[in-house]
């Protein structure tokens, strides 16, 4: 018994080390609970008739992830000081109840030009899988990222949440 827990706590740096994000060269943005391990919503918004709320149900990583239910709509967040004239990344892992129908998509919303651009539609699988959508920041430095529910149902989740800045 003892032996078990002293593996388990060396389990999250190895789990580090082997996902080789500490030696990524890319550089990682102060999008804030990406996670969703604050166990609430902020600084998350939502956007149009999606109800949204923090899940133990599902995680891909820690204990939370954000689930979306009902109607079509999306979890947002402005994640500012980028560089401008630059490509982000944004990736997430999704995931969806068993049946579900509604399908999930990565928008990234430009203040600027006001126009928003959208990752390929993600078919509803009860699996996680990861969505990246990559966009060109302007001048302003910010991209307004968006975590969308599309019109179906049963419940998706999200997890894992992060902006990259292309090499
Ligand atoms: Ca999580």
């Amino acid at each position: 018994m003892k032996r078990i827990i002293i593996l388990s706590s060396f389990l999250p740096p190895l789990a580090l080390a082997l996902c080789g994000c500490s030696s990524s060269k890319s550089i990682q943005s102060d999008l804030a609970n990406g996670g969703f391990e604050n166990g609430e919503l902020a600084p998350w918004a939502t956007y149009l008739a999606v109800q949204a709320t923090i899940s133990s149900e599902q995680a891909h990583d820690g204990k939370f992830s954000l689930a979306e239910d009902s109607g079509r709509g999306s979890v947002y967040q402005d994640v500012k000081g980028l560089q401008g004239g630059v490509n982000y990344t944004v990736s997430a892992w999704v995931y969806a109840d068993s049946g579900a129908t509604a399908s999930a998509q990565i928008a990234a919303y430009d203040p600027e030009s006001n126009l928003a651009t959208f990752s390929p539609v993600v078919p509803p699988k009860p699996a996680w899988e990861l969505v990246k959508h990559t966009a060109k920041v302007s001048s302003v430095g910010t991209l307004r990222i968006h975590l969308f529910r599309n019109e179906g149902t049963g419940k998706i989740f999200w997890d894992d949440v992060r902006v990259s800045r292309n090499q």
